[in-house]
């Protein structure tokens, strides 16, 4: 029997920012990605509650040059849109310390791909893009931009202009559609302009996306403004509890809203899942870049990024929308919308590498050329080169990643590696970024074979556990909890020896890694200038731990 209600997250793990659109009976998502590549994963459901990843619209490293872009830049906030039989994403890539905004839209007719070359939007500014068709089909595109004159530390701007529909040029005056000032609202971003009934509307994010963040809405006669706020602003959010709370959800913001086709109406939008623990500051002798740590916050971690929440929205009688539940918050049950029950295809807990294609999920850092790994020079392997760079090294280590989605999970993998040099090491990597992982590996170090957990905080490599190392096939084990991570191995698959347990979690949260990620986990190897050397992993194995 089908059930009247679904749990949040709908897509768990660090896929923030979601933009969606609906086509006939079916639905597609679009999230950020950062610097992982490939970039802006696809997803399609039929039911809002149940997605499989059908692409990623930045699949080909010719596709965008991500060489200047810092873990937390790259791709962020991309928009979705279907018109006239072409969808189109609206995005900008973030380089160079947030200095150099490159704003474009590539275009697909299939979502699954191939989506096309982007097509840079000269002088557009600000972040966060968007799409918006008229009913005359004029193409509008709307961002947020710094004001000149800054009344306050967090003053926006919303501006729209129209866009050529055959080249995707500005066309005309850049419009201030909405000017902050009007409500005083902070970090006013993520501008989702739809037309409903006889009014425009306006979504935005506002807060800023740590811990104050919520969706605010506004509306006018025209497509141009002036937007009149809502009186309930912020209308979803649930920025005034604190992170830890019994409801299990925290924060929430940057939302998109689609009608399905039996006329109900929902949100899809950004929310964090936080544990309770107390973040060791790993930054403390160096300058933090982006500080934000309130303190009523500084118990609360989450290592999953920030996650997609479905919420179900209802239209009050002066026409704003509401969360259309009991507490007008976002919680981790909702109603689930009036839709046939949709079943994406299996996913497997194991990846076998058995395929000639790498499954969709598996990231690396920035496109790497060339490639670093193969499926086919041992069929039934996943064969990855130790490449000099090394995991906190910048320029792209040997890794293949996928997101962790769950709190409490186990991963294993079985690999056949001989470091013959100091210096090469292969195995499980648990990471943010550069600056924060920890390694399960095999390595050579001082002239012999160890297995060793390393921690990297702060971009320092610390071993903090290392046994004598024995030829032939291993099995590594990383087991999460709320807040620590455990490391294993074995020369068996089922037995496992303990080698570090209950590792600080904190140091892969999003508070204390500082950016705007989630932690990642997967196969690693590298090794010394000049050698040649790989790792073979029979199979990756990724599964949540039931309470
Ligand atoms: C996103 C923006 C934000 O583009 O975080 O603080 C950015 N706000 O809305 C990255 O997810």
């Amino acid at each position: 029997m089908k059930k009247n209600t679904f749990h949040n997250p709908i897509i768990k793990g660090g896929y923030p920012d979601p933009s969606i659109c609906r086509v006939g009976d079916t639905y597609y998502m679009v999230t950020s990605s950062f610097y992982y590549f490939p970039g802006l994963p696809v997803f399609r459901s039929k039911d809002l509650v149940h997605w499989e990843q059908i692409g990623n619209a930045i699949s080909r490293p010719e596709q965008l040059d991500f060489q200047d872009c810092d873990s937390s830049e790259g791709l962020w906030a991309a928009t979705i849109r279907y018109h006239d039989g072409t969808f189109y994403i609206a995005d900008m890539l973030d380089v160079k310390g947030r200095t150099c905004r490159y704003h474009f839209i590539i275009t697909a007719k299939d979502p699954a791909g191939p989506w096309s070359d982007p097509v840079f939007i000269e002088g557009a500014g600000g972040i966060d893009p968007s799409l918006f068709f008229d009913r005359d089909g004029r193409m509008w595109y709307c961002s947020n931009l710094i004001p000149d004159k800054l009344e306050y530390p967090e003053h926006k701007v919303i501006y729209a202009c129209e866009l050529d529909r055959e080249t995707y040029q500005i066309k005309g005056e850049q419009h201030i559609i909405f000017d902050s000032v009007t409500d005083h609202s902070f970090y006013t971003e993520a501008p989702h302009i739809y037309e409903i009934g006889d009014m425009y509307y306006l979504l935005t994010a506002c807060g800023g996306t740590q811990t104050n963040h919520g969706v605010n809405i506004y509306r006018s006669n025209n497509l141009l403004g002036p937007y009149e706020p809502c009186p309930r602003n912020p209308v979803i959010t649930n920025r005034h509890v604190r992170l830890n709370n019994s409801i299990g959800a925290a924060v929430m913001g940057h939302g998109d809203l689609v009608q399905t086709q039996k006329g109900e109406w929902y949100m899809v939008l950004l929310g964090i899942r936080p544990y309770q623990r107390e973040g060791k500051d790993y930054h403390e002798d160096r300058p933090r870049k982006w500080i934000r740590k309130p303190d009523r916050n500084r118990d609360a971690q989450f290592n999953l990024g920030r996650e997609v929440f479905l919420v179900p929205i209802a239209w009050d009688y002066d026409g704003w929308p509401m969360a259309d539940n009991e507490n007008g918050m976002v919680n981790l049950t909702e109603r689930r919308p009036d839709l046939p029950v949709y079943r994406p295809p299996y996913q497997s807990r194991v990846d076998n590498f058995e395929t000639p294609q790498l499954d969709m999920a598996w990231c690396m850092r920035r496109p790497i050329l060339p490639p670093f790994y193969s499926l086919t020079k041992r069929p039934g392997y996943l064969r990855l080169e130790t490449g000099a760079i090394r995991a906190e090294e910048p320029g792209g280590a040997s890794m293949l990643v996928r997101r962790q989605q769950h709190n409490d999970f186990q991963a294993a993998v079985a690999m056949e590696f001989e470091p013959q040099k100091d210096g090469e090491e292969a195995g499980l990597i648990v990471t943010q970024n550069e600056q924060f992982s920890y390694l399960l590996v095999k390595e050579m170090w001082q002239g012999q074979v160890w297995i060793s957990c390393c921690q990297i905080a702060a971009g320092i490599r610390k071993r903090i556990a290392a046994v004598p190392g024995e030829c032939g096939r291993l099995y590594l084990y990383l087991e999460g909890g709320e807040g620590s991570y455990s490391f294993y191995y074995g020369y068996q698959e089922r037995s496992l020896l303990p080698l570090a347990l209950d590792q600080d979690g904190s140091l892969l949260s999003t508070i204390v890694a500082d950016g705007f990620l989630g932690a990642y986990l997967g196969m690693y190897g590298a090794g010394q200038i000049g050698t040649h050397n790989y790792a073979d992993f029979d199979w990756f194995r990724y599964e949540a731990i039931e309470e």
